[in-house]
Order: C-alpha cells, then sequence, then structure tokens
C-alpha cells in the first residue's frame, strides 16, 4: 500500500474487493445531472468522476438534463439534483449548503442513489461525503443521509505573508506567497481548495492579520488583478476569499493623511477601495481586522474605540455584502511585570462588552476560544457570549504555536469540542459555545467559527503527517459539533492511511491520548507560558516571568499561580455568567486542570485528585515523559503496515517528541524543586 504525504484524506485508493467494486460500479458508473452546470457544480463533477475512478477503475459516464417520469422511475444510478424549495422557508444559508443522500430500488430492480442538494455547494459536499462514505466500505442500502452544517461561516485564517514566510507557521513556507509576489504556480493552492472544500470549509482570508507593507497593497488597483486569480480558484470550490487589512491603509499607502475612522476623507477612501475591490471580486468576502492589538495600529491612535473602526469600514462593505471580522484579541503588551493590578485575560471582555449592540449588522466579532493566546489549557473566554448584540465567531488555533510545533502529536479536536460543548450560562442553562458559534443561541445575522492555518509547502503540508488530523478534524467539527473526537480521529485515519482497522485502532489511540500526554509534560494545570519567548517552543519557565506580554505564573518558593478571584485578585471570575464565576472563585470547586489560572496556591495544597499541587507536577511530568516514550512504541508497530515514507517521517518526529518531553520534565521538575524544596514522594531523579 502507498501512500502519498500530499494527497492527504483526499488519498483515495481502488476498492479491493471486486464484488463491492462492481456493486458499487453498476450504482455510480451512470450520472445523471438534472441542474443547471454552474462552476461550483462543475466542480462536483469532475470531483465525482475523479473520484469514482480512482475507487472503481472506471469512467463514471454523465448525462446532463431531466428524465421523463418513464425513465424516472426505472433508471439507476446516481441522479443529481437540486433542491433549492429548502431555502425559501427562511433558515440561514447552513440550508442552502446541506445535501441528502436517497437510496431507491426501483420496481424493476435497479438500483438508484439520489444526490439532492440545497444548492450547488450542498452537492459539491454531498459528493465528497459520498466518496468517503464508498472508500469507507458503506454498502448502498446505508448511505441515507441528510445533513447541513451546523455553522454559517467556516474559515481558515493563514497567517502568510507576502515574502514567503508564515508567522507561526511549522510546515515550510507560504504555497500563496514568494518574493514579495503572489504565486505563479496555482497547482498547489487549487489542491489546498479542494481539501478544503472535501471538509465543508467555505471562507479563507489568505493573508497575516499583522498587515505589513507588502500585504498593505493587496487592495490597491496594481495587486487587485492578482488577488482576484485566487479568488477565482477557490470561488470553484465555494470559498469566499477574504483579505486581512491594515487599518492604517490609507496614510501608509500616502492617500490620507489620517487613518481616522470619522473622518470624512478616510471614510471615503475605504469606500472606493471597496468598490475597486468588488469591481475585481464581486463575490469578495470582506475584511479581516487586527487593530490596537500587538503594535498594529487602530482606532484608539485617534480617540475612537472599535465599534467606530469596525463600523467604518463595515460601511464600505455594506453595499456588497461584504463583511468585517473584527478580532477582539487586544490587551496590553507593554505591561509593566511589576503592576498587580492588570491582568491580560481581562482584557478582551473589558474592551468589547461596553459595546455590546454598537456594532453594524455585516461585523462580526472573532474571540480566541481561550483568554489568554491558545495555551494547552485555558478556560473559555467569557467574552463568548457575552455579547448578546453582536455577530461573533470562535476563532481556534490550527498550527500548534504553544502545543508543540508539529514536532510534537497534538490532536486538538479533544480541545475544541471541550470549548464548544462548554456551557457559558449566557442565557441561562443550555447557552454553550457552540450555539453562540452557530447562531442559534442570539439569532444573531452572522456567525461562525475561524481557525489558524497549519499548512505550509512541504510534501506533507503540516510538516507533521498526524497533524493533518487537526486540519481535517477542525472542518468536521465546524460542519458537525456534534461528532466525537473518535469518530473524526476513525474517519481521518482510515482516509489518509486505508481501511486497516489494525492501524486505524492504534492511530486513533495515539490521537486521543496525544493532548493529555502534550499537558502533562509541558505546564502544569492550567498556568501555561513557560515556553521560550519569541519562537515559543519547549521549557522556559521564567521566560516570560519578568517581560511585558501580561503572562505571569508568580511561583515563588511557597507557592504558584495567578488569583484572577475577585475575593483577592484582579476580578477576572466576575466576568463569567453564574455558576461558573462561583465555580472558578472558589479553589475547592475549580477544576484541578484550571487551578493555577485562577488561584495562588501553596504547593501544599491538595488537589480535589487527592494530591499535593507540587506531588502533581512531579507525577504529570514523569508520567508524561514516559506516555510520550510509549507513542514511539505504538508506531513502531505499524512498521510495514504503511508506506515506508510515511513510516520514517513520524518515527522521527516521535523520537524528537520523545526526548524533548523527557528535557521539558526535567526542566519544570527541576525547577520546581528548587523553588520549593519538596522532594518527590517516589524518590525520582530530579536535579
Ligand atoms: C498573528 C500571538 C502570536 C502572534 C499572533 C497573535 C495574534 O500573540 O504569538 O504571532 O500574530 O497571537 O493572534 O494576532
Amino acid at each position: 500500500m502507498s501512500l502519498s504525504m500530499y494527497k492527504a484524506w483526499l488519498n483515495v485508493q481502488l476498492i479491493e474487493d471486486k464484488e463491492r467494486r462492481e456493486a458499487y460500479a453498476s450504482l455510480l458508473g451512470q450520472v445523471s445531472v438534472e441542474c443547471k452546470p454552474t462552476l461550483v457544480l462543475q466542480t462536483a463533477l469532475k470531483e465525482l468522476q475523479q473520484g469514482i475512478q480512482a475507487l472503481l477503475g472506471i469512467a463514471a459516464s454523465v448525462k446532463e438534463g431531466s428524465a421523463s417520469r418513464a425513465e424516472e422511475e426505472n433508471a439507476g444510478g446516481l441522479r443529481i439534483r437540486l433542491c433549492p424549495e429548502a431555502n425559501t422557508q427562511g433558515e440561514r444559508s447552513q440550508r442552502e449548503d446541506g445535501f441528502e443522500l436517497q437510496y431507491m430500488q426501483a420496481a424493476n430492480g435497479n438500483e438508484a442513489i439520489y444526490l439532492i442538494g440545497g444548492s450547488d455547494k450542498g452537492i459539491m459536499y454531498g459528493v465528497f461525503h459520498l466518496l468517503r462514505m464508498v472508500a469507507s466500505g458503506k454498502r448502498a442500502a446505508e448511505l441515507n443521509t441528510k445533513e447541513s452544517p451546523a455553522n454559517e461561516l467556516r474559515m481558515i485564517n493563514q497567517w502568510d505573508n507576502a515574502d514567503g514566510t508564515i508567522e507561526r507557521g511549522y510546515a515550510g513556507r507560504s504555497i500563496f506567497y514568494g518574493n514579495g509576489r503572489i504565486a505563479s504556480d496555482l497547482g498547489r493552492i487549487r489542491d489546498y481548495a479542494r481539501l478544503l472544500a472535501s471538509i465543508g470549509l467555505n471562507a479563507i482570508s489568505i493573508n497575516n492579520v499583522n498587515v505589513h507593507e507588502l500585504e498593505t497593497r493587496f487592495i490597491t488597483e496594481e495587486q487587485l488583478p492578482e488577488v482576484a486569480r485566487l479568488a477565482d480558484l477557490f470561488r470553484a470550490y465555494g470559498i469566499a476569499l477574504f483579505l486581512s487589512v491594515n487599518f492604517a491603509a490609507p496614510l501608509q499607502l500616502g492617500e490620507r493623511n489620517t487613518a481616522d475612522p470619522l473622518d470624512a476623507g478616510v471614510q471615503s477612501w475605504w469606500k472606493d477601495t471597496a468598490a475597486r475591490i468588488y469591481s475585481h471580486i464581486p463575490d469578495f468576502g470582506g475584511f479581516v481586522v487586527k487593530a490596537d492589538s500587538e503594535h498594529r495600529p487602530g482606532p484608539f491612535t485617534y480617540g475612537r474605540d472599535h465599534a467606530d473602526g469596525a463600523n467604518m469600514l463595515a460601511e464600505a462593505l455594506a453595499d456588497y455584502s461584504g463583511l468585517v471580522i473584527w478580532r477582539c484579541f487586544v490587551y496590553d503588551c507593554m505591561q509593566d511585570w511589576r503592576d498587580r493590578k492588570t491582568d491580560r485575560a481581562r482584557a478582551a471582555y473589558d474592551h468589547f462588552k461596553p459595546l455590546d449592540g454598537r456594532f453594524r449588522s455585516n461585523v462580526l466579532l472573532q474571540i480566541k476560544n481561550g483568554p489568554m493566546d491558545f495555551q494547552v489549557r485555558e478556560p473559555v473566554s467569557p467574552l463568548i457570549g457575552a455579547l448578546k448584540e453582536t455577530n461573533q465567531m470562535v476563532e481556534f488555533q490550527i498550527t500548534q504555536e504553544y502545543t508543540g510545533q508539529q514536532r510534537h502529536l497534538c490532536y486538538l479536536v479533544p480541545q475544541w469540542k471541550q470549548v464548544l460543548d462548554f456551557d457559558s450560562y449566557a442565557q441561562g442553562e443550555g447557552s454553550q459555545v457552540k450555539r453562540i458559534a452557530d447562531g442559534s443561541l442570539y439569532g444573531t445575522a452572522h456567525s461562525g467559527i475561524a481557525a489558524v492555518s497549519n499548512i505550509g509547502d512541504e510534501e506533507s503540508w503540516t510538516g507533521h503527517i498526524l497533524a493533518q488530523a487537526n486540519f481535517y478534524g477542525y472542518g468536521r467539527l465546524v460542519w458537525n459539533p456534534e461528532l466525537t473526537a473518535e469518530q473524526i480521529a476513525l474517519e481521518w485515519a482510515a482516509a489518509t492511511f486505508g481501511y486497516n482497522p489494525t492501524v486505524t485502532t492504534v492511530i486513533i489511540g495515539m490521537l486521543m491520548k496525544s493532548w493529555a500526554i502534550y499537558e502533562a509534560y509541558t505546564a502544569p494545570l492550567g498556568v501555561g507560558w513557560m515556553v521560550a519567548p519569541n519562537h515559543h517552543y519547549g521549557p522556559d519557565v521564567d521566560g516570560y516571568e519578568y517581560s511585558r506580554w501580561g503572562t505571569y505564573h508568580f511561583a515563588d518558593r511557597d507557592g504558584i499561580g495567578v488569583d484572577r478571584t475577585q475575593a483577592s485578585g484582579t476580578g477576572y471570575t466576575s466576568q463569567y455568567s453564574e455558576p461558573n464565576a462561583s465555580l472558578y472563585e472558589n479553589a475547592a470547586t475549580c477544576p484541578d486542570e484550571l487551578l493555577l489560572f485562577f488561584h495562588h496556591v501553596p504547593y501544599t495544597h491538595i488537589l480535589q485528585s487527592g494530591k499535593t499541587v507540587i506531588q502533581h507536577i512531579y507525577d504529570t511530568h514523569f508520567g508524561g515523559a514516559d506516555e510520550a516514550e510509549r507513542l514511539r512504541e505504538q508506531w513502531a508497530e505499524l512498521e510495514g503496515q504503511i508506506d515506508e515514507a510515511s513510516f520514517v517521517h513520524v518515527a522521527e518526529r516521535l523520537a524528537e517528541q520523545a526526548e524533548h518531553a523527557k528535557h521539558w520534565r526535567d526542566v519544570i521538575n527541576t525547577y520546581f524543586f528548587r523553588k520549593s524544596g519538596i522532594p518527590d514522594a517516589d524518590g525520582r531523579v530530579i536535579y
């Protein structure tokens, strides 16, 4: 069996069982299409034909036009139709993106399968689904299903720069840019669009939220034709293209002497810019904006607030139904570490909650899943749900900035599921984050989920092949948050490595344990940030302790953790609705895994697990490093069962992880032993 890392989960292979292949050939060998041939429908049919060829080794015949009633009743094969009535019931666009598969047997014994889409995009998603089901060994009669995505916006954010680098990228250079220009070879980008569409993603922002000089020019007449080429390519896969924009663009491009959002000249500049963009890209998605965050320009410079800034851009895009996705990652990154009052975790809520209700209906606030920055463990951001009259999106990070940088295995789907299932109680019980993301809690005009991509130009796309599972899992989860992390892992492993139960069982086992393992040997009990500054790889307990970034653990000889209580700390716990606020406020009820995020406690504090904090630190670090070694052993069992190149690639990464986990273990254990002077109850080696 051979695997091309490049094909990822679209590594469709010929079905080996001849009988099954032939049964499918009679069902899928003849396709009749009874709807208008749009661009996306053409994509769907191309994918279908390619998929059938790869799975069944036959060229399917495709016939267009509707059948007569008599033909209809007896004809077999795959019949593709639109069911636009599904869209006329006032539901949101999710329904349009849905599809239905219906298996039927005609009176004459012919078998037929109907693929009915809410739109051409629905048909395309149905094709990808059908191919996945056939490849996974489902029998025709088991294909009946009705699906539509839970979320309206299912977005990917690229943090790619025009110079070809990728901010927080761990899989090579950008597939989009090189030497300051948009790539001339679009083949790889087209393959990326296929991967996105195959898991239901429908929006992409193609440049870093930190918009530098070159990318500021993407909205100029000179650059737009190039950007439009990318939009054309994504359009064929039903994906809307967005750009990250520089809030100070009118100033930086030398066309205005201010970027003040209330200045009439600035407003007309953005209106002209919008008109120009839409003349090149009629279905342009809109802007993603990082403003007044980590030195990016924004409305604060002019004494204006975020609603003023976002609304000015939204006004410019409104005539074209464009969206402004405004990020809430706003905090003081020049904090004095001696200042114990300022708490970075509070910042997003403190900035944005007072503005609730002031944003235009085409603005969405994009909120990181946690209040800090994609740590291995954080509480859910209290801002999610707190905005009752504002469109909002949740932001995840697929790229593993703080979770092992695609050198360590860390399957993030269980973490994201925990976030989506978290009950914010914003409207009483049942106010889960997934209901805020899918818009059902507040009935907002727009909503969805975005995530930072983890791909680059390496053959495997993601550096670590097993990190492809995070990309795949993100798309599947955003389509359907009710899928379990195991189900997604199984789908991914089988689509990527083939339907070999020995292989998939081992891989699922490894994926499912990997987040807990990574957490065990890194920063303990939710405290975060014990990484080397800047690049964020590897342990450095005090790396951020005396810096300006607001990311402290406050460890001393007696204890550790950040007091974020109302009683004696920063008051952050008050940003949560009850009963979450009290749950976190009280050290006795605060979940162990978040204890040090919310409380400063002595090393001898007894956790709910019954262990002391210090013993927990020692045990998890010894245990986590052992488990990392076990991951390596488990993978070794697969030698000869998957293609050699992939086997070796992953084996090398796991060996590095196992060694690096020991380094983490020893640095963390030694640090806390030296600080506390308390020995390990089991007398293991600490330096
Ligand atoms: C794109 C963190 C990362 C930055 C990133 C920023 C953000 O601070 O380290 O690289 O910048 O988040 O999300 O804007």
